[in-house]
């Protein structure tokens, strides 16, 4: 845990016997009369149906509920991860279970890779955080998770089939087969990349969602995972992988996400889309009113997840104005899946309170930081 107390002065501390004594006293004060009293609502954020699956195809979604992310779980319970668009109702286990993915334009003679030999190869890849670059306060930001997957490094695989050069790119497609499309919805779900991004990303042909076999809706029986990109690169329901010319056009799930992958206009060529990096990122996702040996306070519980490098200068405010403080306590070790942080607060004045994030550090890339676009409120009735 980071502390306000160095390294030093706290060795010191712990070795003086009376004063050990004293402080777990004080603890176990604390602990007994810290009570919970209520768990504050986000203002203005309409209250999603949590944790159940709804609508179907193109538009099933399901909701994660980010206040119950649990202390010591690095990810979002089984059943729980949020999804975007549900199994095509076409797919049925038969197919699922003699799944292969068609490969084309390679310098191997392979047409195919089988599901069986992919399930073979499957190694564990760690937990992973993903969010759907349309996450916002009206999904409550609960198009976000994180879960533990295994699959196989698509540079791997590419190699094996002959390999790419650096101005050739990769498409992956997934079966969409949904019968009931939408106006304006389409079927068609592909992202390409360049081979160089595959490789720096680590990305792999997931096979198991925690543990298990992918859930459907998830993308059962393979679906791509590419580690620190937002989830519209990650396609589910992987049946094709085309290695293409440089001149490649972008795909129209591609431009469909140009303006939530902060992209530069909507590139027609697939070469000029840049990586769908989610950079560093964090919010309050629970504020906890609390009674305390001391009084009242709120316990400001959050995530932060996306971005390349480490940061120990996550800092809060509370209120539109005025300097913004060092998150006390977090520890910020990988970026690959999410890291949780907490913060005590006493508010001056009652009010409808504005809680704010961002990282002290000019060098770091925090697009949406900037913006306030993870920006929430809580109304605080009494001080
Ligand atoms: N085949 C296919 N893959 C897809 C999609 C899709 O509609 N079809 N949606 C994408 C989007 S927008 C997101 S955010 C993630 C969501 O993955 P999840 O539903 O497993 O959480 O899947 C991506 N992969
Ligand atoms: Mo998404």
């Amino acid at each position: 845990m980071k502390s306000h107390l160095g390294r030093a002065s706290l060795a010191a501390l712990y070795l003086d016997p009376s004063l050990r004594s004293l402080l777990e006293t004080v603890d176990q004060n604390h602990a007994e009369k810290d009570e919970l009293l209520e768990v504050l609502a986000f203002e203005g954020e309409p209250k999603p149906v949590f944790g159940e699956p709804f609508g179907t195809g193109l538009s099933g979604r399901r909701i994660y509920d980010l206040s119950q992310i649990d202390a010591e779980a690095g990810v979002s319970a089984p059943g729980k991860h949020y999804i975007r668009t549900r199994a095509p109702q076409a797919l049925d286990p038969i197919r699922t279970a003699a799944w292969r993915i068609l490969v084309s334009g390679f310098a191997a003679e392979r047409r195919e890779i089988g599901i069986a030999e992919l399930r073979e190869r499957s190694e564990r890849q760690g937990p992973l955080v993903m969010e759907c670059a349309g996450n916002g306060p009206h999904r409550a930001f609960g198009l976000l998770s994180a879960a533990t997957w295994s699959g196989v490094r698509l540079d791997e695989l590419l190699e094996e089939l002959g390999g790419t050069d650096e101005e050739k790119l990769v498409m992956v497609l997934g079966n969409d087969n949904h019968r009931l499309l939408g106006p304006g919805q389409t079927g068609e779900k592909a992202w390409i990349f360049k081979p160089a991004d595959l490789v720096a990303s680590s990305a792999f042909l997931a096979t198991e969602m925690n543990s298990e076999e992918i859930p459907p809706d998830h993308g059962s029986p393979v679906r791509l995972m590419i580690p620190g990109w937002y989830g519209c690169s990650c396609i589910k329901w992987v049946e094709e992988i085309r290695l293409l010319p440089a001149a490649a056009s972008s795909t129209l799930h591609m431009r469909d996400y140009a303006g939530r992958t902060h992209q530069d206009a909507v590139p027609e060529l697939a070469r000029d889309f840049k990586p769908a990096v989610m950079d560093l990122a964090a919010m309050p996702t629970r504020v906890e009113r609390r009674r305390g040996a001391a009084g009242i306070y709120y316990r400001v519980i959050g995530i932060m997840w996306g971005g390349q490098e480490l940061t120990d200068r996550l800092s809060i405010r509370f209120g539109d104005e005025g300097k913004f403080a060092a998150v006390q306590s977090y520890e910020h070790l990988q970026n690959r899946s999410w890291t949780r942080w907490e913060h005590s607060w006493q508010p001056k004045a009652a009010g409808l309170v504005p809680i704010r994030l961002i990282v002290q550090d000019e060098s770091f890339p925090t697009n949406r930081l900037d913006e306030g676009y993870y920006s929430r409120s809580v109304r605080i009735k009494e001080v």
